[in-house]
Formats: structure tokens, sequence, C-alpha cells
């Protein structure tokens, strides 16, 4: 029986498909990709912090800031209120950033290995798998009477990658390293049992250093000049460690410490440890993490079908398999979150860790008016919160850059004696602080982008009730922040509020006063911030001033076609809806239903237009935008349109690895379908926990265990029948537990539910039985 998690196929993947054949291994600092391929195989290498661009010895940068735009700002802002249009718009063109330096994330490098004495037109037997259960990649194969195996993962606590190639049969590996589509001016050499590789990035200086160091079993180890071979050995290992001096630090960006030397430190430490300890300490790192969650839908066995078939299968319209695809994927987004975010890394970009391009696509950056939140959605309630530390860190260092873009284009200025006083950053962001608003208006504005953010953040201590992170971490970057929208924000007195203007909801329609993506955003942030504030007992005051202001942002407008407005104007005779387009992948006046809570069963009537809207705009879409919509209507509690977005993006944008694609490949999707998967299974916004909240008809009987809910409680629930039969809560933090739920007898005894709810208090650690 085919075993659970577990990614295969049964053919090499194609070295010109990188994006829909490989399989990614990684650490969140690195990142290895692998075809399989028998007589040749190509392994795609990355280092998360190798980028061109930011700041450079004799270099001009200052993440992209344009000074002294902010006077435009507030020409445009009167403009717009005296409804002179198009004079506003001639503005626009101010309010943008400088492209110069933004810079790219880059491919490492790719390592070559070549099996001379390997026919591959003759080797049988051949498979390659991906075990998420283990975070391990093989690839096996016969031939010449002999099963020749290759295997690898990707070690985060010693920070190392470890390649073995063996055989049953011994002197049967002969193999050749070298390195293809290094850096310009990169430097290969190899010495004894090493090859090195090193440099510095030609258009900032950003050193990097990279070595592989060989270690055969039997046979001879010869070296050339540029490359390592391997001779007649039973078994071969190749421990593969790469470092920058890069360090999310403004405004060197620089740890001025020595790549190269850490990069030696590291491997021969893992030298030393060996295959075996280094295996070990792997799974002991990886494992615990992994398997905090399980989930089996129709509690089906693992049907014996490669991945390529299952997603053809699938796309084809044949459900047989469905629920094997479903749980698989649901898996990948939790592996891929695992194995590219990691405390101490930079936050997983576009494409986690993995790229194999020096020009990406979006550079392969952190784009923040949707993708980077996405790719924390499910960090928490699939049980992975430690792997969001990184966002947090990263958005932390980016206040000092973001502090001259408050700056710069909105004259908030933060001082000596006022040092935190508010930072902004815009659509794109990169490592090296660049906050600016993107080079062209109508995609780069988006004020509210750094309020979105703050719920990824807020909802960490949200889920695992850390007090200590809030207060020391969390907090001040969210306080920062509304003190930032708190000195942006201005009264129209044509709407009566207060607005952010202008605004613009990405990346369609025109330009306005206060549209719903801002003004929601903010609305979320402030009711998040006054809550940190009142849990820590600090800043009285200033809570008093946000929530004056929270009251008058007043989000939310239902249409005369009783659809939310994504555009406060919208129902006016002088709307410009010449950008507006109906089907557009950005749906972000909805952000209120997800990931915010403002929408919800108790406010019926935003509720009803929101659905209208959705009907509105349709299923079809991009990658992103479809995982988007499954915890949308998942929030809807419509579990059957939750499960036709999720099949959508199964069939429609998902390559045979299971990567997700826009298209090009990214990851946003991934992460997004499969907090979406669990956002259908549980839900915990509304102030409870709400198991099976929005279960598709399709997902007649199953089992989870390990998915979170708010205030620190881990659920575990097996349905039949399309109801929940039993259900586990673990408190991780005591406290009151609410729950929805038909289920009458709590650890035994009946209990009597409230409007559907039951209501208990709970021990720290205790484990509570919910039956009928
Ligand atoms: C957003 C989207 C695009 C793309 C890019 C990386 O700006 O609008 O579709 O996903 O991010």
């Amino acid at each position: 029986m085919a075993l659970r998690n577990i990614i295969s196929f049964s053919a090499p993947g194609d070295f010109g498909k990188w994006e829909q054949q490989c399989l990614p291994i990684g650490n969140a600092y690195m990142g290895a990709s692998f075809f399989g391929g028998i007589a040749k195989e190509k392994i795609v290498l990355n280092e998360k912090t190798l980028w061109t661009g930011g700041p450079a010895e004799n270099a001009e940068y200052n993440g992209g800031n344009k000074s002294d735009s902010y006077k435009y700002v507030r020409q445009v802002q009167q403009l717009l209120h005296d409804n002179k249009y198009e004079e506003a718009l001639e503005l626009l063109p101010h309010l943008t950033g400088d492209c110069h330096r933004f810079g790219a994330y880059q491919l490492l490098c790719n390592a070559m290995l070549t099996f001379s004495n390997i026919d591959e037109t003759k080797a049988e037997n051949y498979s390659r798998q991906l075990d998420m259960n283990n975070s391990l990649y093989t690839c096996s194969f016969s031939y010449q009477g002999a099963v020749h195996k290759r295997e690898a993962f990707a070690n985060y606590p010693s920070n190392v990658i470890c390649i073995r190639l063996s055989s049953d049969k011994p002197r049967r590996i002969c193999l050749r390293l070298s390195l293809d589509n290094i850096q310009e001016n990169g430097q290969v050499s190899a010495n004894d049992n090493a090859l090195y590789y090193s440099g510095a990035i030609a258009d900032n200086g950003l050193k990097y250093g990279a070595r592989f160091t060989i270690i055969h079993s039997g046979g001879e180890l010869l070296t050339a000049k540029d490359s390592v071979m391997v001779e007649h050995a039973d078994s071969v290992e190749i421990y593969f460690s790469a470092a920058t001096d890069y360090a999310d630090k403004y405004p060197a960006y620089r740890s001025n410490t020595d790549p190269v030397k850490a990069v030696n430190e590291r491997l021969e430490k893992a030298v030393e440890m060996g295959w075996e300890k280094l295996f070990a300490e792997h799974k002991a790192d990886y494992k615990p993490l992994f398997e905090r969650v399980s989930l089996s839908l129709n509690n089906t066995d693992c049907p014996e079908i490669d991945t390529d078939k299952l997603v053809e299968q699938y796309r084809s319209g044949d459900m047989t398999n469905a629920s094997a695809l479903e749980e698989l994927y649901f898996q990948f987004g939790r592996y891929m979150l695992i194995s590219s975010s990691r405390a101490g890394t930079l936050p997983a970009n576009l494409q986690g860790v993995w790229n194999e391009s020096n020009c990406p696509p979006w550079c392969c950056d952190y784009h923040i008016n949707v993708n980077l939140q996405m790719n924390y959605w499910g960090a928490y309630n699939t049980n992975l919160a430690e792997c969001a530390l990184p966002l947090i860190d990263f958005l932390d260092s980016m206040r000092p850059a973001g502090r001259v873009t408050a700056k710069e284009y909105y004259g908030i200025e933060s001082t000596e004696s006022n040092p935190e006083n508010g930072w902004i950053a815009h659509t794109q962001t990169s490592p090296f602080g660049w906050t600016a608003p993107g080079w062209d208006f109508y995609w780069g504005w988006s004020t509210a982008a750094v309020a979105w953010l703050m719920q990824n953040l807020w909802e960490y201590y949200e889920f695992t009730g850390d007090k200590e992170l809030l207060r020391k971490r969390i907090y001040p970057i969210m306080r920062e922040s509304a003190v930032f929208y708190k000195q942006w924000l201005i009264y129209d007195d044509k709407q009566d509020r207060l607005v952010s203007s202008p605004a613009y909801s990405p990346e369609h329609g025109p330009v306005t006063i206060g549209n719903t993506y801002e003004q929601s955003l903010i609305e979320q942030l402030y009711k998040d911030f006054i809550r940190a504030a009142e849990i820590l007992d600090v800043d009285e005051e200033l809570r008093d001033e946000i929530r004056k202001q929270c009251e008058m942002l007043k989000p939310y407008k239902v249409s005369k076609t009783g659809r939310l407005m994504e555009w406060f104007e919208e129902d006016n005779e002088d709307f410009d809806d010449s950008k507006v387009q109906p089907y557009h992948r950005h749906i972000s006046h909805l952000l209120g239903l997800y990931p915010g809570k403002a929408i919800s069963a108790n406010t019926p009537d935003l509720m009803e237009a929101a659905i209208a809207t959705m009907n509105h705009r349709g299923d079809d879409s991009t990658g992103w935008a479809r995982a988007f919509k499954v915890n949308l209507w998942a929030r809807t509690k419509d579990g059957n349109r939750a499960y036709k977005l999720l099949s959508g993006l199964l069939s429609s944008c998902t390559y045979p690895n299971l990567f997700d694609f826009h298209p090009p490949f990214q990851l946003d999707g991934n992460f997004g379908g499969s907090a979406g998967i669990a956002e259908m299974l549980l839900q915990s916004h509304e102030g409870y926990i709400e198991p099976l909240a929005a279960l598709p008809s399709q997902w007649k009987c199953g089992e989870y265990k390990g998915l979170c809910a708010r205030n620190g409680f881990v659920v575990d629930v097996k349905w039949s029948e399309g109801k929940a039969e039993s259900i586990a809560i673990t408190s991780t933090l005591g406290g009151i537990c609410r729950v929805k739920t038909k289920l009458s007898r709590l650890n035994g005894k009946e209990i009597a539910a409230e409007n559907g709810i039951i209501t208990f208090e709970t021990e720290k650690n205790g484990v509570y039985k919910i039956e009928l």
C-alpha cells in the first residue's frame, strides 16, 4: 500500500521544466530542487539571501524613495476632494518609487552530477519521490543488476544539505560533480575532496561562499580544476552548504562576516557528524513539526498512483482519487512552509526559497498586497506558528527603512526624541528595505499593505497566546503601524469619515478617496491594536485616540446592485469605471470576510453583500486568487462552494509536482490553498471554535488531528455522514473554551448548549472529549 504524504513520479523530470517537474527540499536558509536524472542530474541550488540590488559601495541607494514626494500627496488629496480628478491623476507619477537597485533573488548555481558508467536508456524500475513524512528526497532505479539509490535531505539545525548516492552492488558509483549557471565572476575550484564556489555579486558586492565536501567509500577520488570525480565507489556522500554576508539590518544589510569561513566551519562539523547523525538530527527537527497535523479525507487508503497521474486524473474530472490529492496538497503547503521559513531566516518569498533564474518573475520578491500575507495564512491554523517567526523579524527590521518612506511620501517623521513615529511599505519589498511605492502608481501604491501584514502578526498572538512575544516583538511593530495611520488619515467632509487618500485598490479601478481595501484594513489593525494594548495594559491614551478614529473609518457600503463596494464612490454618477475589471483576481474589498473578522454571521447584510460580490467576481482566476476564494467561501460556511474553488485550484492551477501556478509558479497559492482546507475544517474567528465549519458534501467522513484554534486550543475531529462524531480539544493555555457543536457530552458528562455553543473551563494541557 502506498504511504501517505509522498509525492512520486515514475520518470525523471525534464531539466527545462523546473517549475512543473522538480522536487524541492529546503531548510529555509537554502533550497535544492531535483529532477531525478539518471545519467546526468541537475540540482538547482539556492541560498535565500543571495540578492542583487540594495546598498553597495559607490552606489546611490535609498530604498526606492524619491525625496519630498510628500508635497504631491497633499496636492493629490486636495484635488481629489475638489473633484479635479484629471489634475490629480497628472500628479500621480510623483507618488512612485525609483526602480533603481530594487534587485532580484538569484540562483546560486546548478550542481551537475554526471554518471559516466550509466546508459540511461537501460535503467529500469525507476522512481523518484519526495517523502514529506521525513522531508527526504529519493530516486532509485535498477541498472545492470544493481539497484541505484540517490537520497537527499536539507538539515536546518546544522544548515547543510546532504546527498547520498549508493548502490546495492560494490563499485558501481562513478560520478563527476561540476557546477553550471554560476554567478557572474564566481570562482570555482576543487581541492582534495572539496569543491569550492565563492565570489561577490557584481552589482552590490554581496559576498557568498559555497562548498561541497565529497566523502566516498571505496573507489578513487580525483580532483580536476573545477570538478571532482569519483570512480567506482560503493557509495558517495555530498555535503553542501552556502552562505552570504547579508544581514537583515538597515542601512548596510551586511553582517561583516566571512561566508566562506562560515561554510567551511559548518561543513567540517557536518562531515564529522556523518550521514546517519545528520539525518537523525534532521528528523528530530522536522518530524515534530510536520507530524503535528494529520488529515484523512473520506478515510481512503492512499492509491498507488504517481502524483502527476493523480493531478491529471483530477484535471480530467475523474474524482476517484480526489481526496488523496487534496490531502497531499494540504500537507504539501505545510511541508513547503517548514522547508522555506524557519527562525533566523528571511521569510518565504514568492517562490519560497527555490529559484532557477537570475531574473525570476516579480524578482521573486516580497509582494505585500496579498502574496506575503497569504504565504503565512496556514502557519497558525495548521500548527506551524514558529514558521511565522521570520515574518515578524522581517517586518521589524523593515521599520527603519519604512520610516524614511513615511517621511518622504507622507510627511510623517521619526526623530531622535520620537524614534518610532510611523513606518510604511508598499506593494513590493526586498530584503534591502525597499519600502517606497512601486515605480508605477497603478500597481505600486498600497498604503494599507502594512496594516494587512499586521493581521499576520496579531494572529500569532491570538493562536499561541505568547504574551512575551506580543510585548517584545509584535506589539511595537503594530503600535508604530497604528501610529503611522493615525497621522495619515484625514477627515473628508463629503463622506463624513476619516479617509486614506489617495487610495488605490490592488491592482485595478480608479484612484479614489478611502476605498474599502484601505479603510477595512486600517480598521482591523486599529481593533487588533486596541485589543493588544488592553492585554498588555499599555498606551491608554493612544488606545482612546485610535478608538475614536476607528469609529470614523466606516469601511463598508453596499452598492445599489447589492454588492459590497470596492470604491466608496461606486454609486456616484461621475464614478470612473473605465479601469474597473469585473473579474479581476484581486478581491480586496472582501478582506473583512477573510482574513479579517468584520464580516460574519453577526453582520448578515454585509455577508449577503460579500456573497453577491463573490458571485459577481466569478470563480475562475489565477492560482493565488482561487486559493483566496477557498478561504473566503469557507468563511461564508458554504463548504460546497469552497470545495468548488479548491477543485478549481487543483485542476487548473497546479503543476504535476504540486507547485501552484499563477502562471508562473508562485507558492502563495499552495500556502493559501492549504490554509483554506484547514479553514473549511475548523474556524475560530467568531469567539468560539467551530469544527467542520464549511464541510463540503464531498468529504463525507474523515479525521484530522492537530489543527489549531485561537487561544491555544488544538483540535482533533472525527466525522462521518458529514457530521462530527467526536471532538478532542487540547488546551495549551487553559481558560474558557467555547465550541459550536451538536454533540452534547463533555468528558462523559452531559453539557447544555446555548445558541448551539457549549462553554467550559479548561486547564492548561487538559484534554476535553466531546461526544454524542
Ligand atoms: C500581485 C499580483 C500579481 C502577482 C504578483 C506577484 O501583485 O497582482 O498577480 O501575483 O503579486
